[in-house]
């Protein structure tokens, strides 16, 4: 029998052998030797008084266990789920509050390294939001969507702005059922204070709350983000770049950026291609300065730069293990706190940033968006002058894959017509006439607790053998990146033989990249745009769709997983269930939800049960739909849409992949 590795990446296995043949320690190693408790990991365990921890457990625990104040388990449980759904909308919703005044301050000119790059997603935008920008300073546009935005964070009344991007079948189930939230701060004290000692007790009412707050996060939090990251640093198109360890290059100082925002990461990037930091660092010995992105940040800097990616949340001890790394930055979310004493073996510099996170035996350079480039030169500095510390020590590896990354919705759009009609239709017509047997957004972490990044590895090549398009991001982008899967050749070994004609005629790959985990808002306004579309479901819920994280393990993927299934998607995160102590909050999870929202949140931890249930849900949706059943190598007929012109231009677009790989793909700078 082979041999179970820690990690399916053939590069990441081999740095965690060599970082254990010299006896330094990785969350793979700790994972094993720190079981989790059984009682906390099912959300048995109530922990928010001081009478307790109260652990309900025992005999029949769901119908006679009660807490010192008399709570049930399913109220227990439920509570516990939302105060994780309430620290993950808090994650995103503060990042996009920091990305809503770096827009403010770079509109009324106080934060000079910053600009709007994109002035039509923010004509988009400020269309939505109804704000007038025909014939006014880009600016003054800017500084209204900027203010629009920070209202949706204090807003006591109403609703957020983006709720009206939903479907309008959609909205009525949320104003229906309640949970149309209202501002994204009162969304999250509130889900708090109900959690808290004594207060809502009725699991299915404290859910609701869970509910309204992640959609505060979905059509807030992650929308806002992405809207204000493309107006800042412009809208993603499809890239070349690579991933993995050999990324880093022995003769250039190598410089990480960790973490989420990516505010300063894009100053990063600017300023290490400036000919005097590149001309410092051949004054230290180096033929230059090389970037690589790590989680987040990179898949941020990855979408618009091309900067590649070391990969996901599980190699960032790994990358530290190489003994490239010169310096890395972090910010927030998703660090490992580990990784300081690791670099204490090597030479490595860890650099905090954010006035909010602080990590001891890291330096502290703190960043702040009136001096960005400031602070960009200072670390890109620190980096290169740490680089004739480096020594021979590490793990060097130098294998690398290919990847294209930087689907937006807009690209996508674009890509099935052109300029003049880029629309939905193709996609739409692909999936009524059983090429594409249905969509499955593939996200979140990657998690040391299984095989890092095999779970991700398994369903996106046996999703794509089943003719089901994958839209990823996050962690599970880079699993599928550093795996060798997110290149159109993919489709051509892999793909079932109706996706595998589409990513052809299009010159894409069959898992479209479509950046960081505040992007899931990407998946969003997209199933939006084939509901409006037509010919498939009129609203978000019903569509032949699935959301999974198979791999997680943050708060915010909860929050993220919760706001899909409110929107209407069926998903399935992996692991145990946190709430698995509760037979009742289970059920309210997926029947009851389903009932209200066709969508649901399962937790499974078998693979191949995902699987299942995946193909289960999809072929389901397309019964209901009445679409054509689905069988592999079999389609109907399109209806024929495009007129010849936009034909001709498909074609030739598709000549274009052939021609050079994939139709319309800039090669990366990174
Ligand atoms: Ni927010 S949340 S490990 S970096 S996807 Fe990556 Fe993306 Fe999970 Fe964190
Ligand atoms: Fe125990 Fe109730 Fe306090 Fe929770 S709130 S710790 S169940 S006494």
């Amino acid at each position: 029998m082979d041999k179970v590795t820690k990690s399916a990446g053939t590069s990441a296995e081999e740095i965690i052998e060599w970082g254990e043949a010299h006896h330094l320690e990785t969350c793979f190693e700790r994972a094993e030797k720190l079981k989790q408790c059984p009682i906390g990991e099912t959300g048995a365990c109530c922990r928010v008084c001081h009478m307790g921890p109260c652990r309900l457990v025992g005999r029949n625990a769901e119908e006679k266990a009660e807490g010192v104040c008399g709570a049930s388990l399913a109220s227990v449980a439920a509570r516990n789920l939302v105060r994780m759904i309430a620290a993950g909308t808090a994650a995103h919703s503060d990042h996009a509050r920091d990305m809503a005044m770096t827009l403010l301050a770079a509109a009324e000119g106080t934060a000079k390294d910053f600009r709007i790059t994109d002035v039509r997603k923010l004509y988009k935008v400020a269309g939505i939001l109804e704000i007038e920008f025909e014939g006014r300073p880009v600016n003054d546009v800017a500084r209204d969507v900027a203010l629009k935005f920070l209202e949706d964070f204090g807003r006591q009344t109403g609703e957020l702005n983006y709720n009206k991007r939903a479907p309008g079948k959609t909205q009525e189930r949320w104003r229906k059922w309640g949970v149309a939230p209202r501002g994204i701060d009162r969304e999250v004290v509130e889900a708090l204070h109900r959690t808290s000692v004594g207060v809502d007790h009725d699991a299915d009412h404290l859910l609701a709350q869970g509910i309204r707050t992640a959609l505060a996060d979905g059509w807030g939090g992650c929308m806002i983000s992405t809207d204000i990251t493309d107006i800042l640093f412009g809208t993603p198109k499809p890239l070349r770049a690579e991933s993995s360890f050999g990324i880093f290059k022995e003769d250039e100082v190598n410089l990480v950026v960790h973490g989420h925002e990516p505010t300063l990461a894009e100053i990063i990037v600017d300023a290490a291609s400036s000919p005097e930091m590149i001309e410092y660092a051949k004054s230290r010995g180096a033929k230059g300065i090389n970037l690589g992105g790590m989680c987040c940040t990179a898949n941020e800097v990855l979408m618009r730069h091309g900067i590649p990616t070391a990969g996901g949340f599980t190699n960032q001890e790994l990358g530290i293990m190489t003994g490239l790394v010169d310096a890395m930055t972090v910010d927030v979310q998703c660090i490992m706190p580990a990784i300081t004493r690791l670099s204490e073996k090597f030479h490595t510099k860890i650099i905090t940033t954010s006035p909010k996170a602080k990590i001891p035996g890291a330096v502290h350079v703190e960043y702040d968006e009136h001096h960005a480039r400031e602070t960009a030169e200072k670390i890109v500095k620190m980096a290169i002058d740490n680089f004739p510390n480096r020594t021979s020590e590490g793990s060097h590896i130098t294998r690398k894959t290919p990847l294209i990354a930087g689907f937006s919705h807009e690209y996508i759009e674009y890509m099935q017509g052109g300029k003049w009609r880029a629309s939905f239709r193709p996609l739409n017509d692909a999936i009524m006439a059983g090429r594409i047997r249905g969509v499955v957004g593939l996200v979140g972490c990657d998690n040391p607790r299984v095989q890092a990044t095999s779970i991700h590895k398994y369903l996106a090549t046996e999703l794509i053998k089943n003719d089901v398009l994958i839209v990823s991001t996050g962690c599970g982008s880079a699993a599928c990146a550093t795996a060798g899967y997110l290149t159109p050749e993919t489709a051509l070994e892999n793909a079932g033989p109706g996706l595998r004609e589409v990513c052809e005629a299009i010159g894409i790959p069959p898992i479209l990249h479509l950046g960081a985990c505040v992007d899931n808002s990407r998946i969003l306004t997209i199933a939006t745009a084939m509901a409006h579309e037509g010919g498939l479901s009129d609203e978000i819920a019903g569509m032949p769709a699935v959301g999974i994280a198979p791999e997680w393990m943050s708060e915010k993927a909860i929050a993220i997983g919760t706001y899909f299934a409110a929107s209407g998607v069926p998903v399935i995160m992996g692991g145990e269930s946190p709430v698995g102590a509760s037979r009742e909050v289970e059920r309210i999870m997926t029947e009851v939800w389903f009932e209200r929202y066709m969508g649901a949140l399962h937790f499974e931890p078998d693979p191949e049960k995902i699987l299942a249930m995946t193909l289960d849900y999809i072929d389901r949706a397309r019964e209901n739909l009445k679409l054509r059943k689905y069988e592999p190598g079999k389609f109907g007929a399109e209806r024929v849409l495009m007129d010849m012109a936009a034909r001709r231009e498909l074609e030739r677009s598709a000549a274009g992949a052939a021609h050079a790989g994939v139709g319309g793909i800039s090669e990366s700078q990174g």
